[in-house]
């Protein structure tokens, strides 16, 4: 059995100070570093969006951070500019070990947004990732990072409808937390069979 870590989007603008900036997202980096002793593979996502991409509030007319919008893939929740190819607020969190096997980019599609690190948002366009898992023998995956309600969660379903033995520990990941998000993205992890720890 091949366990790998999955470490979602730690990354500055995620952190204090950032642009969408998660309460605590700091909190979680010492304790991620030491967990990456304890897998057989340390594998890293960096959400990577180009300047003026879809998901942005700035990229609409009209439209303020944190709305919703209809998007051709299904309903679309509009950020603050964040996470911009090769900007700081892009970079993984400084004291974060970035020694890992793989880094994994996700959201570089101008016109669609990518929460789970194996499909974007419409669901089927695929990032690769779980080739590389199966081609590599691993099996269960623990997640780990920023956002809980989002990223974490999204690919933590993902993962867990795709066949991998999934824990998210929830101690190593900090929330945004909108209209009861975090609630709703725990019980559907359940609901997959995802194990909360
Ligand atoms: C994320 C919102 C937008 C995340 C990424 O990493 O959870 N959330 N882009
Ligand atoms: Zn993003």
């Amino acid at each position: 059995m091949t366990h790998a870590l999955l470490v979602i989007d730690v990354q500055n603008d995620f952190c204090p100070g950032g642009a969408l900036a998660v309460a605590g997202g700091d909190e979680i980096v010492a304790p991620i570093n030491a967990m990456m002793e304890e897998f057989d593979a340390v594998i890293l996502t960096q959400d990577w969006h180009p300047a003026g991409h879809s998901s942005f509030a700035s990229s609409h007319k009209g439209k303020s951070p944190f709305e919703l919008i209809d998007m051709p893939y299904g309903p679309q929740v509009l950020w603050p500019d964040h996470c911009v190819q090769d900007s700081k607020g892009a970079a993984f969190h400084p004291e974060l070990r970035t020694d890992g096997d793989l880094i994994l980019r996700k959201g570089f599609r101008s016109g669609i947004d990518s929460y789970s690190a194996f499909f974007e948002n419409d669901h089927q366009t695929p990032t690769g990732l779980k080739g590389y898992l199966e081609t590599r023998g691993i099996t269960r995956l623990t997640l780990v990072g920023l956002a809980t309600d989002f990223c974490v969660h999204y690919s933590a379903v993902d993962a867990a409808r795709l066949g991998f033995d999934v824990t998210v520990r929830m101690d190593a990941c900090r929330a945004i937390d909108m209209d009861g998000s975090l609630a709703a993205a725990e019980q559907a992890m359940r609901d997959a069979g995802v194990t909360l720890a």
